[in-house]
């Protein structure tokens, strides 16, 4: 049994596409994936806003809506709960240069028009949160966009969002690069310096996602407390990372393993999920994966996940005082090594 509600996003359970090879396994219809979520143990769904109405672009704003009511009913089928609607601004012609940053007024209110529909799927659907997962909010040609201008762009997009609806949370997920070179929000502080400068930053807060913060040479525990400290931790996308290279969602854990444990751990020993927080598991399946085991990937990250929370009880606060007293930290890395290890 854990204390954390575990969620996922459609996107991860996919067909295997990659830039150098095609998908090598069927696509799952949606409501399969919910079955299979709720039957692994998942208890809500992430979404982005046309993974929960796919043809949203060529739909009326009452249409949209009528469709994410469907989605909300199929979810309740299965006991599942929304966690968040994510704008998918990365794919469409209209964001090639970006949305909230772009260069073009029309792609800038397209990426509005977007932001705005996802919070009423986000209302349909019953999410209390948008994520922003700024993907293309940044430069490839760094002289393209001038920095100051832009930070300011999205600020205002934000506060746009707020205004538009006065219970929604705008949670902001970092990523330094990929696919865009220099990203406007690498970090948790630049997430947390956005909000500040917000109209309603108590609105406004962070996703962390355990691979950003390893592609930004940061240690994703470190990034989950500065977010927790402001009391905006909103979301963490729990997976692992072999270094800096291209983002590659592997299941949690299974890299670092002592990263993992304290992401746990400060995950826990600051009561995070107290107001409804969940535990997102942005995973994806290695391409080699065959279909029949392709939640085997998820399955492995709340099970890893779980395992830690069982190390993070069993973690010796009074051995941990006693070497902090004694400044003998080598004492207490070997027991921290002897704990992961089981001896
Ligand atoms: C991209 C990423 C996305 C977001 C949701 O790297 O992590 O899956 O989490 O849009
Ligand atoms: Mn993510």
């Amino acid at each position: 049994m854990s204390r954390f509600k575990f969620t996922a996003g459609p996107w991860n359970v996919n067909e295997g596409v990659e830039a150098f090879g095609p998908g090598v396994r069927p696509t799952v219809p949606m409501e399969e994936k919910f079955k299979k979520f709720a039957e692994v143990g998942l208890s809500g769904v992430q979404f982005h806003d046309d993974d929960a109405v796919p043809d949203m672009n060529n739909m009326s704003e009452k249409a949209i809506i009528d469709y994410a009511k469907d989605v909300k009913a199929e979810l309740d089928k299965y006991g599942l709960v929304a966690e968040f609607v994510a704008p998918r601004l990365w794919m469409d012609p209209h964001t090639t240069d970006g949305g909230f940053t772009s260069n073009s007024k029309e792609d800038y209110d397209f990426a509005m028009w977007r932001a705005k529909r996802s919070i009423d799927i986000a209302n349909a659907l019953g999410a209390k949160n948008i994520v922003l997962w700024l993907a293309r909010e940044g430069t490839l040609c760094a002289e393209s966009k001038d920095p100051v201008e832009k930070i300011g762009a999205l600020i205002d997009s934000i506060n746009d969002m707020l205004a538009y609806d006065d219970k929604i949370k705008v949670l902001i997920e970092s990523k330094p690069n990929e696919p865009i070179d220099r990203s406007y929000c690498g970090t948790i502080g630049h997430v947390m310096a956005v909000s500040a400068a917000t109209k309603d930053p108590a609105r406004v807060g962070a996703v962390l996602e355990s691979a950003h913060a390893i592609l930004a040479g940061l240690d994703p525990a470190n990034e989950m407390a500065f977010a927790l400290k402001f009391g905006k931790l909103g979301s963490v996308h729990l997976n692992d990372q072999n270094g800096c290279r291209y983002d590659q969602d592997k299941s949690f854990g299974v890299e670092s393993l002592r990263g993992a444990f304290n992401q746990i751990k400060v995950l826990c020993d600051h009561n995070y999920g107290a107001n409804g927080e969940m535990v997102g598991l942005d995973v994806k399946a290695m391409r080699t994966q065959k279909p029949e085991d392709q939640y085997r990937h998820i399955q492995n990250s709340m099970k890893i996940a779980m395992m830690l929370e069982e190390k993070v009880a069993k973690f010796d606060k009074a051995f941990q005082a006693k070497c902090i007293a004694e400044r003998n930290y080598e004492a207490l890395e070997m027991y921290v090594m002897e704990l992961l290890m089981g001896a």
